[in-house]
Order: structure tokens, then sequence, then C-alpha cells
């Protein structure tokens, strides 16, 4: 299959949710030796056509689940054959990234995650229901540039500021930029929490990011 046509179907595959379909043209792409960066492009495209798609109402959740799940499929696989391939990845930034502790909601945290990865950040998914010590402890460890914190219920939502307080403690808030996010969060919690941004969706959270890490 040439290259063109594969990104074309690889879209078509991560649109259709088909996580089958999108693992295996992953792989096809690398036993062809086509430029796991460039295939990616079809992975991107899909992503964000269908995150604008659920906002707008027009796909359903479980459809949008089987799509973030097709496209992370395929990112994993080209992401190791960018590794295996030593391509000197220069990435936009480190960001590191969990759902706060008590929330189990993870599909929306996820497709950012996807997204991030796709658009050349290098990304630590630290999963759901993630204890404040562990944030504080990885950002030492791994020094990202950015932190992403997500939480859907009202409850968790406090935990943002407990997470920004937890960094300060440890003398680690002035070297990360924290930015958080889900779907009852505004940038009045952004402010009250302490954090340095929102983002509302996939593409707020990579434009947001990026700005981020622009020197002031
Ligand atoms: C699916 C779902 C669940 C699933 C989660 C499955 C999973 N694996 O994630 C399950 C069934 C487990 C669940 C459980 C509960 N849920 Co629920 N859930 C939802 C639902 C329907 C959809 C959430 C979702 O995935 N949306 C799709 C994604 C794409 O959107 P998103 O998460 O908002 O993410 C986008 C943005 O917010 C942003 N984003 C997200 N994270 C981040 C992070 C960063 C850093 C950035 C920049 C951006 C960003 O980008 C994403 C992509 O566009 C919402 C309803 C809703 N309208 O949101 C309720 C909802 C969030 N749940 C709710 C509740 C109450 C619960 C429960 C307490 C129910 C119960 N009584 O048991 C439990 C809590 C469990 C827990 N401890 O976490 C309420 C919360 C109300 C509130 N304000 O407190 C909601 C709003 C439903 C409602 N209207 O009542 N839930």
């Amino acid at each position: 299959m040439e290259k063109d046509e594969l990104i074309r179907n690889l879209y078509t595959a991560v649109e259709f949710g088909d996580v089958e379909e999108s693992s295996s043209l992953a792989e096809r792409s690398v036993d062809s030796g086509y430029d796991p960066l460039e295939v990616m492009g079809g992975v991107t495209g899909a992503l964000k056509d269908v995150g604008e798609r659920f906002g707008l109402g027009a796909l359903f959740l479980t459809e949008l689940m089987f799509c973030g799940e097709a496209g992370k499929a395929a990112m994993s696989i080209l992401t190791e054959e960018i590794k295996r391939q030593k391509k000197e990845i220069i990435y936009k930034g480190r960001v590191v990234i969990g759902t706060v502790a008590g929330d189990l909601h993870d599909i929306g945290k996820s497709l950012v995650v996807a997204m991030l990865t796709a658009n050349g950040f290098e990304v630590f998914d630290l999963g759901i229901d993630v204890p404040d010590e562990t944030f504080v402890e990885k950002v030492r460890e791994l020094k990202p540039d950015i932190l992403g914190l997500s939480a859907l219920i009202t409850p968790t939502m406090f935990k943002f500021k407990d997470v920004v307080d937890a960094l300060k403690e440890a003398g680690l808030r002035d070297g990360v930029k924290v930015i958080i996010g889900g779907a009852s969060v505004n940038p009045r919690w952004a402010e009250e929490s302490g954090a340095d941004a929102f983002g509302t969706d996939t593409i707020d959270a990579i434009e947001r990011i990026s700005g981020l890490l622009e020197p002031v």
C-alpha cells in the first residue's frame, strides 16, 4: 500500500474506532519503512476531527471512546518505532499528566494524552485516581515543563489546589507550569486552585500548553 493511501486508511480506522485496523495499519507502515512521524499525522487528524464532532454533539460517547482507543493503539506502535530507530525526537516539551485522587474519569484525559503525543510532546500518563504525593514525586523525578491535572466531579476538583499546594510545599512549584481540565472546570477554578491555565478540550490543551512553554 502506498504511504498516502495508508495514512488515509489509518485516518478512517481511527475515525471509526477500529482498534484492530488502526494497529494493523500502524504495523504495516513500520514494515514498509514509512516515516512514523509522518504517519502519525493520520492519527492526529482523525482525533482532532472526532473531538470536534463530539463537541458539536454529532458523536456518542462510546464512539468517542473507541476512537480514542484506536488512536492510542496506533500511536503506541508508531512511538515504539520512533524509539527503535533512535530518531532524534525533538520534543516540544515534557508533560506529566493524570486524573486526580478519587476521580476515575479517564476518557478525556486519554484523548488529551493521545493528541499531545501526536503533536510532538513527550507525555508521561500517570493514569487515574493519582495521589497528590505521586504527582509531586513524578514532578521531582521527571522534571516536566508541564503538569496536567484532570478532574470531572465537583469533589475531586478541589484536588487541583491540594496538588498545587503540595508542589509548593516540596519547593517544586516554580519549576513547572500547571494546567487543569475536565468537563466542569472553568478559568475560575484555575485561578482559585493556583494553576497556570485551564484547557477546554484537546485542541485548546495543545494551544494552552504551547503558550505556557513560550518564553516570556
Ligand atoms: C463517562 C462518565 C463516567 C464513567 C467514566 C469512565 C471512564 N473510563 O472515564 C464512569 C461510569 C466510571 C463515571 C463514574 C462517575 N461519574 Co461520571 N460521567 C461520565 C460522563 C458521561 C462523560 C465523561 C467523558 O468521558 N466525557 C468525554 C470526554 C472527551 O470529555 P471530558 O472528560 O470533559 O474531557 C475533555 C475536556 O474536559 C478536556 N480535559 C479533560 N481532562 C483534561 C486535562 C487537562 C490537563 C486538560 C488541559 C484538558 C482536559 O479535554 C477532554 C477532551 O476534549 C460525564 C458527563 C459529562 N457531560 O461530562 C459524567 C460525569 C462527569 N460523572 C458524574 C458523576 C457524578 C459520576 C459518579 C459520581 C457517578 C456515581 N454516582 O457513581 C461516578 C464517579 C466515579 C469517580 N470516583 O470518578 C457527573 C459529575 C457531576 C459533578 N459536577 O460532580 C457528570 C458530569 C454527569 C452528570 N451530569 O451528573 N462517569
